[in-house]
């Protein structure tokens, strides 16, 4: 599938939490069909996880089940590059290199860096405060024209350019400067309880993240106590009424219907509706992805394989560009 002249395509996810419908909406359904255009690469940021404490046996198992739901989702080893970060070693290499093309004080204006370091006070690591460094080499190593993604990493993006920038202007044209591709609906799915917080798939709350894995009756009892408020009357007002847009937002994701024609659809009906409505989308996504998942997660051995081929191309275009900026900042070859 690969040609030189083609595009690249580049995103991941850390393998933490359990997969959400936020993840699903924000990114991995935008993954879907891009391998038609670009070259495709669909990582699984183990080095990025590790910055919030894992439980070894969990990380190991997360990561065959989030390749599973990728295959599930749609996504077809055969046509994109799925592989574990871990295993192209370049990545922490490259990182390295771009942490010496990164100012302190732009880390520090990270509000990822400052909503975990909240989150987990007890170990506000380096890695913690230079991951957005590391998504840049995963970014630059593959030379990515376009990286899908939720509006929640449109920061890290933003810095991602900074550094490519500031690298090709000491040595010359080394990275593709990358665009991020941001979904105009869907790309910040909030909580179901606390529809004014990112749904995360870390969370601890339950019922505030709907999970790829959750059976039907699971994803009908959640979006039903999903909060509102008590107006009753459906409109799209982020402020004002964060939970109504909320629901909005994601049957708007779901069904490819705009707002405004689905405020005016539901025009003098109750909140029912809509969660009645919204809830039957998701099962109906969630239903074949499940089916699916099942039948990959049964062989591991696939899986085994698909990790080992995805890792084996994606090192083969790590290592051109590893060289390539070796060779810019004068190190000797091997
Ligand atoms: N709520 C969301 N709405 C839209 N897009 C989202 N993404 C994540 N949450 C939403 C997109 O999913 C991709 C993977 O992001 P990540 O690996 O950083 O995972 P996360 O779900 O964002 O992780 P959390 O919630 O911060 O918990 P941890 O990291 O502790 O597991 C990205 O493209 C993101 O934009």
């Amino acid at each position: 599938m690969s040609s030189e002249k083609r595009p690249t395509v580049l995103s991941g996810i850390q393998p933490s939490g359990r997969l959400t419908i936020g993840n699903y909406l924000g990114a991995l359904k935008h993954w879907l069909g891009l391998h038609d255009r670009f070259d495709c690469y669909y990582m699984l940021v183990d080095l990025h996880a590790i910055t919030v404490r894992q439980d070894r046996d969990a990380l190991r198992e997360r990561c065959h089940e989030f390749l599973a739901l990728y295959i599930a989702c749609g996504l077809d080893p055969a046509q994109n590059v799925l592989f574990v970060q871990s295993h192209v070693p370049q990545h922490a290499e490259l990182a390295w290199v771009l942490n010496t093309y990164t100012q302190m004080g732009e880390l520090n204006r990270m509000t990822q860096f400052k909503d975990k370091s909240a989150k987990h006070a007890d170990n506000i690591n380096a890695g913690l405060f230079t991951y957005p460094v590391l998504m840049a080499a995963d970014i630059l190593l593959y030379q990515a024209d376009r990286v899908p993604v939720g509006d929640d990493q449109k920061q890290h993006l933003e810095l991602t350019r900074d550094i490519a920038q500031r690298f090709n202007k000491v040595h010359g044209p080394v990275f593709t400067v990358p665009e991020p591709m941001i979904p105009p609906v869907g790309a910040r799915i909030m909580g179901l309880q606390t529809p004014t917080a990112k749904m995360s798939k870390s969370g601890d709350a339950e019922t505030d993240a709907l999970y790829l894995l959750d059976p039907p009756e699971v994803v009908t009892r959640k979006v039903k106590r999903a909060v509102t408020d008590t107006d009753n009357a459906i409109g799209f007002d982020v402020a004002a009424k964060p939970g109504v847009s909320n629901l909005l937002s994601m049957l708007a994701a779901l069904s490819g219907e705009a707002i405004p024609a689905l405020v005016d659809r539901f025009e003098g009906k109750g909140y029912g509706h809509l969660k009645g409505e919204v809830a039957e989308r998701v099962v109906a996504l969630l239903t074949p992805i499940q089916t699916r998942y099942h039948e990959v997660r049964a062989a591991p051995d696939y899986l085994q394989q698909v990790l080992r081929e995805g890792a084996q191309r994606a090192a083969g275009k790590a290592a051109i560009t590893l060289d390539r900026v070796h060779d810019a900042l004068g190190y000797i070859p091997r």
